[in-house]
C-alpha cells in the first residue's frame, strides 16, 4: 500500500493524534490500503473529539488476530466497532460474529468491480448477526454512525452533533442564496 507499512500503521495513527489510549471506536480495515478511505473516519471522530484507535485487521490474513480482536474488543471498553474491507469484505461481518457491539461496515471500493463486490459482501449478513452497512468508501458517515451510538449516553456528542446537522443546512443554504442572488 502508499500510506504505510500495515506492521507500522499503529505508530503512523498515533504520530499523527490517530489514536487514544482508551478509545471507544475501534476503527480497524483490511489493508493498509484502505487507509486512505478510511482515514476521513479518523478525522471525523479526531474533530468530535472522540477516542478511537486505528488499526489492520484482515479476515482472511490474520485470522485468530481478527478473532483476538474482536472477542476483546468490549473488554478494553471498546463500544462501536467501524471496520473497512474491499473486494471479497469479510471482515465486517466475521467481527460482528465475534462480538455484540455495534459494527459499522465501510465498503472499500478495490479495483476491479467499482465496489459492489465490498458493499454485496458486507451488507447481505444472515439474521442474527447485524451488520450496520455505509456506502462504497463512506468511512465519514461510519464515524457519523459511531458518533450517534456514542450520543446515545453522551449529551456533549449530541450537541455536537446538532451543531454538524446546522452547519450542513447553512452551507447548502448560503449556496441557494448564492444562485438567487
Ligand atoms: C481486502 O482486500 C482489503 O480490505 C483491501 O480492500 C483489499 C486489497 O488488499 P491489498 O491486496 O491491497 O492488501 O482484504
Amino acid at each position: 500500500g502508499a500510506y504505510a507499512e500495515p506492521e507500522r500503521l499503529d505508530e503512523v495513527a498515533h504520530r499523527k493524534g490517530f489514536a487514544s489510549a482508551n478509545p471507544l471506536v475501534s476503527v480497524v480495515m483490511g489493508s493498509d490500503s484502505d487507509l486512505p478511505v478510511m482515514k476521513a473516519a479518523a478525522e471525523v471522530l479526531t474533530r468530535f473529539e472522540v477516542p478511537f484507535e486505528l488499526s489492520i485487521v484482515s479476515a482472511h490474513r490474520t485470522a485468530m488476530r481478527m478473532e483476538e480482536f474482536a472477542h476483546s474488543a468490549a473488554g478494553r471498553g471498546v463500544r462501536v466497532i467501524i471496520a473497512g474491507a474491499g473486494g471479497a469484505a469479510h471482515l465486517p461481518g466475521m467481527i460482528a460474529s465475534a462480538t455484540s457491539l455495534p459494527v459499522v461496515g465501510v465498503p472499500v471500493k478495490a479495483s476491479v468491480l467499482d465496489g459492489v463486490d465490498s458493499l454485496y459482501s458486507i451488507v447481505q449478513m444472515p439474521r442474527g448477526i447485524p451488520c450496520a452497512t455505509v456506502g462504497v468508501n463512506n468511512s465519514t458517515n461510519a464515524a457519523l454512525l459511531a458518533i450517534r451510538i456514542l450520543a446515545t449516553y453522551q449529551p456533549k456528542l449530541q450537541r455536537a452533533l446538532d451543531a454538524y446537522s446546522h452547519n450542513l443546512e447553512d452551507e447548502v443554504l448560503a449556496k441557494v442564496a448564492k444562485l438567487e442572488e
